[in-house]
């Protein structure tokens, strides 16, 4: 077992999970815990070791050029969009110095790593924010393997161009592969963000009471590139090719299909999942899919990631065989027949601590304020005027999810995976007109962590919640 508390046994059947449980609309109060305590957990220690790789990232503004008629200045890391790939090796330490030139105060989060608390990145919650002209070190041992990626978590920064992925490599991964391409997918904001109460969403007002309204993207984007000038991925045939798909969008939901091509889905925001096929997956903000592909069909093929909240033209990538004539024109994907569920998802993994009956249980209503205001909420509260969600040391939680607004959120938990019917994630989508959604954890991370949705518009308009270990 490793100190993140997944463990290699093959997961179980779990009992009791179901997503159509009746709501109770509050959670269960503290103390109620009868079991909890005989599963102590150890808070992760600060790490003291020496680093294995140590990086500086200084957040500072840039220049990017999707196209070539197309360009914009906004917040970078290093100058890079997207920022540098941080590649380390599972249970490294790695240590980054981030150096704030922005005029603003700043962050990063490690997305999807159950990190000690105090590095978390969440301003207000974890650590106070890192000022003009400051400098903070995040310092943490990189484990479990898995695709992830950093990104500020102030305010509406991530829809600048401050994010990265972060790749842990497995030391001994479960599919054969021969090379690997990191794919980051973007929604691309040519002038700053801004919420909808503060003008931000262009012509077509709040989108009425219920609904929502998008920010007036420019475009889609794969590795910083939009459609017309689209990144290529050069392969040889009888490789086995290794994709990285992160969705570091601020507001979209991307459907992503590979043009002549199956994909063998491998991993599930990071975590190994039996090899599963599929024509075309769909994911969320914050959620990553790595899927491998068997390269036996020269041509020049296209992958390509439409929004299914939007109507820009969707993002490309042209997979390019090297016994292939550049010049032909590559071929588009034809329509899905097998796309990915979340029931397909089953994890190598099984997570400690979740079986049986939760010790604690949360029903929680997503949903927009019922006012003029933009505002989203959980349980009629928007943060930071909200409680938090408190639970005890070694508590099976489990948290019960329905949507009562029409448009998806991918809800994400800080500091510790969750399970999903046979899935190990850490964001997951909660579909729209009373879609519900089961997650369980083991609080095995003390601290205070934040458990919101990633389409950054709704987090920044409340839809958040600390989750908060008490003794
Ligand atoms: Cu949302």
């Amino acid at each position: 077992m490793t100190s993140s508390g997944l463990s290699r046994r093959k997961i179980l059947q779990l009992s009791g999970i179901s997503t159509l449980g009746a709501l109770a609309g509050c959670a269960s109060p503290l103390p109620g815990t009868d079991d909890g305590g005989g599963r102590a957990v150890t808070p992760r220690p600060t790490v003291t070791a020496d680093p294995d790789t140590s990086v500086s990232l200084t957040a500072t503004s840039g220049t990017i050029r999707p196209a070539s008629d197309a360009s914009t200045t906004t917040w970078l890391y290093d100058g890079q969009y997207p920022g540098p790939e941080l590649r380390v090796q599972e249970g490294d330490v790695l240590s980054v110095e981030l150096a704030n030139d922005l005029q603003e105060e700043t962050t990063i989060h490690w997305h999807g790593i159950p990190v000690a608390n105090p590095v978390d990145g969440v301003p207000n919650v974890t650590q106070e924010p890192v000022a003009s002209g400051d400098t903070f070190t995040y310092k943490f041992r990189a484990e479990p393997a898995g695709t992830y990626f950093y990104h500020s978590h102030v305010g509406l920064q991530l829809d600048r161009g401050l994010l990265g992925p972060l790749i842990v490599e497995e030391r001994d991964p479960h599919v054969a592969y021969d090379h690997e391409y990191v794919v980051v997918l973007d929604d691309y904001l040519s002038r700053e963000p801004r919420l909808p109460s503060d003008g931000g969403m262009g012509g077509g007002g709040m989108g009425g009471m219920m609904g929502d309204v998008r920010p007036p993207y420019e475009g889609l984007l794969i590795n910083g590139q939009l459609p017309e000038n689209p990144p290529t991925f050069d392969v040889t045939e009888g490789d086995r090719v290794r994709f990285r798909f992160v969705n570091a969008s601020s507001a979209t939901v991307f459907g992503v299909r590979t043009a002549g091509h199956e994909m063998s889905v491998t991993h599930a925001d990071g975590q190994p999942v039996e090899p599963v096929e599929a024509d075309s997956f769909v994911f969320g903000a914050g959620e990553r899919y790595d899927v491998v592909v068997e390269a036996t069909n020269p041509g020049r093929w296209f992958v390509q990631a439409n929004a299914l909240d939007g109507n820009e033209p969707p993002a490309r990538a042209v997979v390019e065989y090297e016994s292939t004539d550049g010049s032909i024109t590559p071929q588009p994907p034809s329509s899905s027949s097998n796309r990915l569920q979340y029931g397909d998802l089953r994890a190598l993994s099984s997570l400690d601590g979740v079986s049986g009956d939760p010790d604690r249980t949360f029903d929680l209503t997503l949903s927009r304020g019922r006012n003029q205001s933009y505002t989203w909420t959980i349980d009629g509260q928007a943060y930071p005027d909200a409680d938090p969600l408190q639970i005890r040391p070694g508590e099976h939680v489990r948290i019960r999810m329905t949507n009562q607004s029409p448009v998806v959120h991918p809800m994400h938990l800080h500091g510790h995976f969750f399970q999903v019917g046979n899935a190990i994630k850490d964001t997951v989508i909660v579909p729209g007109h009373r879609g519900q959604v089961t997650l369980d954890f083991h609080a095995d991370n003390p601290g205070r962590w934040l458990f919101h949705c990633h389409n950054l518009y709704h987090l920044d308009a409340g839809m958040a919640r600390v989750v908060e270990y008490v003794e």
